[in-house]
């Protein structure tokens, strides 16, 4: 039986994925909540991690050791970058990268650092899942890359750097760090956003203005998946 961890960064992300499980027991740990519970006889761990690739690596390694989770689902809400995204569409990461890493003085590329790789891929097999949900239910849903770093992006010249270096669709703040101890775990993972702005001069505002919509979308879909996923 496959044990899930579906985590999302902010409160906000996971409020309408709580929302919808009942009997959940609330353990502590590290300075965060886990909410376990059972559901279509799947038992699920969920977790939001705080903001940024730290707490996102320290949530994603705990549900994977501590809590014992075999499969990865995050859900949340991104920058755009690709035009075609605007606020409300999803994006399905088939890789990930670290736009903010860089030891390029040293002749690296960026977002490259020895021993790892600048892109780390999902697994293929979410994706198909997702992408059944999405043509059952007629869901719109682009695949592409996602670039992430510690940065809130509200600016043409560092959106349009991510843009070129990775030639990336969207961008955040915790999948690559999720991707990256997942994969050195070996845990499947899946990584889906929901856009609530684009990164340029109006991404504060619209940030503020679309989070919730935008990350019920994004949990309104992996609801779905999870549906899926035990059938
Ligand atoms: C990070 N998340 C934003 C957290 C912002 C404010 C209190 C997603 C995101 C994002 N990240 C949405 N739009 C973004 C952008 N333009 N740059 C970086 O994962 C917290």
């Amino acid at each position: 039986m496959i044990k899930l961890a579906i985590m999302g960064a902010m409160e906000e992300e996971i409020e309408p994925l709580l929302a919808h499980f009942e009997n959940v027991k609330v353990t502590e740990f590290a300075n965060n909540k886990y909410y376990e519970l059972t559901y279509n006889g799947l038992e699920i761990v969920v977790a939001y991690s705080k903001i940024g690739k730290v707490f996102a690596s320290l949530t994603a390694a705990t549900m994977i050791e501590k809590f014992g989770c075999d499969t990865l689902l995050f859900s949340g809400v991104a920058g755009g970058i690709n035009p075609t995204l605007k606020i409300g569409d999803l994006i399905i990461a088939d890789k990930l990268c670290q736009h903010d890493l860089d030891i390029t003085a040293f002749g690296h590329p960026n977002g490259f650092v020895p021993g790892g790789s600048v892109f780390v891929e999902t697994s293929k097999h979410l994706r198909q899942v997702a992408f059944e949900v999405a043509n059952e239910n007629k869901i719109s849903v682009i695949e592409g890359t996602i670039a992430t770093g510690d940065q809130f992006v509200h600016s043409e010249e560092r959106k349009n750097f991510i843009e070129q270096t990775f030639k990336a669709d969207a961008l955040e703040m915790e999948g690559a760090s999720v991707a990256v101890v997942c994969d050195a775990l070996n845990v499947p993972f899946f990584i889906l956003r929901a856009i609530s702005d684009t990164a340029d001069m109006d991404a504060g505002f619209d940030f503020d203005e679309f989070l919730k919509s935008s990350a019920k979308t994004s949990a309104d879909y992996l609801i779905k998946i999870v549906d899926k996923l035990n059938n």
